[in-house]
């Protein structure tokens, strides 16, 4: 690439601020490249560019964040707080570029300088805080926040490496990890602010004070110091800027000076490096919990920080601290930060010396849970031998909640209560209990989680019933049906129309001849492409950006993969965290039963077939010995590799159907993803998928859906029509009995689908290489079947039939996409939102 690619004249007269196009944003971006990037005008590569731009635009969020707090300060509002230990906000520029209104004159800025919008807003690194939908959910909610004019506020960790980088091995396809560099470059996005820190604590001592009282007192240990990084979350269409206050560890004092003295220089550092450790690295375990010292140390240390400096906030406002619930909310992001309930409560009761009952009182008025998934293996629990090591003052609080014997009081008496409610039940008891009995003792963090939370929600229809109905029926019982609830999950139709579908988001404004800036706040407001189902030329440019969207990734996948794409193929995807619940595994074996069968046609009657191309993506948990599952996801990672090579390299075939796994998977690659998609598949087992949220932004994109009746793909389907979207497969009643059926009267794969036996028995015939390594992979398959996949396979392959068939009549095609992306409405994050801001926090928007 050749640069400078500017010429000294243009960025002379922008200096000078005589440019004909938006003469102030030239001339800061000129600025900046000066001053903070001390670079020679005009002498600059892309990267250089989107440097200078950034920090242009910076300075615009930064005069907004600040009228925005200042705004919040005066009128001091109830506030929320977002605790996330994960954000997953991909890139910011060209979000914030839109949020601000100000896309356009960048842009032209931009190419009077010499450069293409288009090209800079690539340089930016996704800023990759979270493994998957629940890190996402969180960035949407910040937006949505933001845009509603809320008074909220994100809470998590400044992690020097985010998601692991994914390669795919040349030789073998398998996946390597990478660290995630993604801080080696200055980060124009997040304010320092070195001088907000706290102190947080582990291990040491906790002395009572006596036990009347249940105070204590904790000394001792390590300190460790947090320091603020305030990240701007800008609304849509409002000046109101939020924050994002993410967490980095720092030692204390530099280093240990007494061990440096003496000459122990490796002594000298260990403490500032064990310090410096907690925010190294996200956990890029998906959906299971290890146990892990150092991810409790990062937990308690992100609540502990958050919650300082909430109470500091909110010691400003001179309130007495009996009135902190009506003035705070915090929503706890899954179990992660449930140790902030016991944070308060040693706030409020050795800090504070609110007597126990009224610190109770406020903290389980304080707090609200959100669950994000039903899977065992996710659900949290710490040993209490480790909680008593890091924390031994949590540790007691714990053991108060349950039954303090000096604390006589009822709602304390956790255990005592239950007794009384449910005599003589030991078993509910111990359901019940916050403590699970063993080799160690375990605390189990979610039934913490509930006790201490003011309503508990669960993240779509299904899932919410299933919450309360198989994961805590006995507490549904204890607190009655109205402390549970149901905030269906959204997406914010900024990133996931305007920013990604620019095309479809011009057709949408000029078909409802209503403003871009109305529609996206309302998103109801789709519903008006319903009047044009029926024109032609609207169903004919509708087409047309579905199909310029599908030339643009496969522009994209032959620079990555010099392989070419026919772009008016069906374009399949399934893109997600690689896991045995989301059956990736069950996309593959549908793929080689479709190889199979064009292979086995005639030449003339392969002509007949539907043109597919099916896409893969996603980053599997790194392989960990102790966790059979885990080792089985990346061999799947290398099945689909490996059985891309073949079918791709296949003449016979290749022009009817090819496979692509597309390494690294990321918010910024979804963006170049979704909107190029026909159809996408969430396919997970009944009853195991909580929400999905990828399905609301391919259906808002005009993709069709094939999945089962799962999750948030109910709404969907409530919402479009079951017409409109490729159901199949068990449902959720039938899934516990099938698995009963699995394990004590098995059926052999043989007998249950012939067709699946034969694809089984394909690729341990080694066609696809491999030497039998995917045995344990089919074995899960053939023995066991947690994930029933030989009781839906024959249902999926139906499914996948009637695709080809309703694709085949382009016109019904093209219709189902329209209503599909019309009905979408409901799937904001806004509403969403709203929902939150109303039925559970009960907080209210701050006009500017
Ligand atoms: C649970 C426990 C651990 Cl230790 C780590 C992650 C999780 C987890 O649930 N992750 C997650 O991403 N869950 C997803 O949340 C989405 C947003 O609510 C849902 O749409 C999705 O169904 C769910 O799997």
């Amino acid at each position: 690439e050749k640069w400078p690619k500017g010429d000294e004249k243009s960025w002379k007269a922008a200096l000078r601020g005589v440019t004909t196009e938006s003469p102030e944003i030239s001339k800061s971006i000129v600025n900046h490249v000066q001053t903070s990037l001390a670079r020679a005008p005009y002498n600059i590569d892309d990267f250089g560019a989107y440097q200078a731009a950034a920090l242009s635009v910076r300075d615009n969020l930064i005069v907004n964040w600040n009228s925005t707090q200042l705004e919040y300060s005066r009128k001091s509002p109830k506030r929320a707080y977002y605790l996330s230990l994960e954000f997953l906000m991909g890139r910011t520029l060209s979000n914030a570029l839109l949020n601000l209104g100000v896309l356009d004159n960048y842009s032209s800025s931009l190419s009077s300088l010499g450069f293409s919008l288009e090209d800079i807003l690539v340089q930016e690194r996704d800023a990759a805080l979270g493994n998957g939908g629940l890190g996402r959910l969180a960035a949407c909610y910040l937006d949505s926040s933001a845009t509603q004019e809320l008074p909220v506020w994100g809470y998590g960790l400044r992690y020097k490496y985010g998601i692991f980088q994914q390669l795919i091995k040349a030789d073998d396809g398998t996946q390597l990890e990478a660290p995630d560099p993604w801080l080696d470059h200055q980060n124009p996005w997040e304010l320092p602010r070195l001088d907000v820190t706290y102190e947080v604590r582990f291990y040491g001592n906790a002395q009572r004070w006596d036990e009347g009282t249940g105070r204590a007192t904790w000394s001792g240990g390590q300190e460790v110091l947090a320091v603020a990084y305030d990240v701007m979350i800008p609304g849509y269409g409002t000046k109101n800027t939020n924050n994002l206050r993410l967490w980095e560890s720092k030692p204390k004092r530099g280093f240990d000076l007494q061990s440096f003295n003496a000459g122990n220089y490796e002594r000298s550092v260990e403490s500032s490096n064990s310090a410096a450790a907690i925010t190294s690295v996200l956990y890029p375990n998906d959906h299971t919990s290890f146990g892990k010292e150092l991810r409790l140390k990062q937990q308690y240390f992100w609540t502990a920080a958050s919650l300082a400096d909430m109470l500091r906030r909110f010691k400003h406002l001179e309130k007495p601290i009996s009135q902190f619930a009506e003035y705070n909310a915090i929503q706890l992001n899954d179990t992660h930060p449930t140790l902030a309930i016991v944070e308060l409560m040693r706030i409020l009761v050795d800090e504070e010396e609110v007597p126990w009952d009224g610190a109770w009182t406020i903290v389980t008025n304080t707090f609200f849970f959100t669950n994000h998934t039903v899977l065992p293996e996710a659900l949290e629990k710490w040993s209490v031998p480790l909680l008593e090591h890091l924390l031994p003052r949590h540790l007691q609080i714990i053991f108060d909640i349950v039954s303090h014997p000096a604390i006589i009081r009822e709602s304390s008496l956790f255990l005592q209560s239950v007794e009384k409610k449910f005599p003589g039940d030991r078993e509910k008891l111990s359901r019940l209990s916050l403590i699970e009995e063993g080799f160690p003792k375990q605390v189990r963090m979610a039934n913490l989680a509930v006790v201490g939370s003011r309503r508990v929600n669960g993240v779509a229809e299904l899932h919410s019933d299933l919450v309360q109905k198989n994961l805590f029926p006995d507490f549904v019982e204890f607190y009655g049906k109205s402390k549970f609830g149901n905030v269906t999950n959204g997406i914010t139709p900024r990133r996931w129309l305007d920013q990604c579908n620019p095309s479809l988001s011009a057709l949408i404004t000029e078909t409802l001849k209503i403003e871009r800036n109305v529609w996206l706040k309302d998103l109801y407001k789709l519903e008006g492409l319903l009047a044009h189902v029926n024109d032609s030329e609207f169903q004919a440019r509708w087409a047309a950006v579905k199909h310029q969207n599908k030339e643009r990734l496969a522009l994209f996948v032959e620079r990555q993969l010099g392989i070419k794409i026919d772009a008016s193929a069906l374009f399949d995807v399934q893109i997600k965290r690689l896991h045995e619940y989301k059956r990736q595994t069950l996309n593959i074996l549908g793929v080689i039963h479709r190889y199979l069968l064009i292979k086995s046609l005639k030449p003339e009657e392969r002509k007949k077939v539907v043109k597919k191309v099916v896409f893969f993506a996603g980053k599997a948990a790194p392989a960990c010995t102790l966790f059979k599952m885990s080792t089985l996801l990346p061999l799947t990672i290398r099945l689909i590799v490996n059985v891309a090579r073949v079918i791709n390299a296949d003449p016979d075939t290749n022009q009817y159907l090819s496979l692509f796994f597309l390494p690294d998977y990321s918010v910024s690659l979804a963006e170049i993803l979704i909107p190029a998609s026909d159809i996408s598949q969430h396919i997970s087992t009944a009853g195991t998928e909580a929400s999905g949220t990828s399905n609301m932004k391919f259906c808002l994109n005009g993709g069709l859906l094939v999945g089962t009746v799962d999750g948030a793909n109910i709404e969907i389907a409530e919402e479009v029509g079951e017409d409109n979207v490729f159901f199949f497969g068990h449902l959720t009643p039938d899934v516990e009995d099938l698995r009963y059926q699995h394990t004590y009267h098995p059926i052999p794969v043989e007998e249950k689908s012939p067709a699946l036996a034969h694809v089984l028995n394909t690729v341990s015939s080694g066609i696809f290489g491999g030497d039998g390594v995917y045995e344990p992979l089919l074995n899960t398959v053939r023995q066991g079947d947690f994930y029933i996949l030989t009781d839906d396979f024959d249902s999926y392959i139906r499914a996948l039939e009637m695709v080809d068939e309703a694709y085949s009549d382009r016109t019904e095609w093209i219709k189902k996409s329209i209503r599909t992306s019309a009905k979408m409405g409901k799937f904001s994050s806004d509403r969403a939102i709203q929902d939150y801001a109303q039925e559970y926090w009960n907080i209210e928007s701050v006009k500017l």
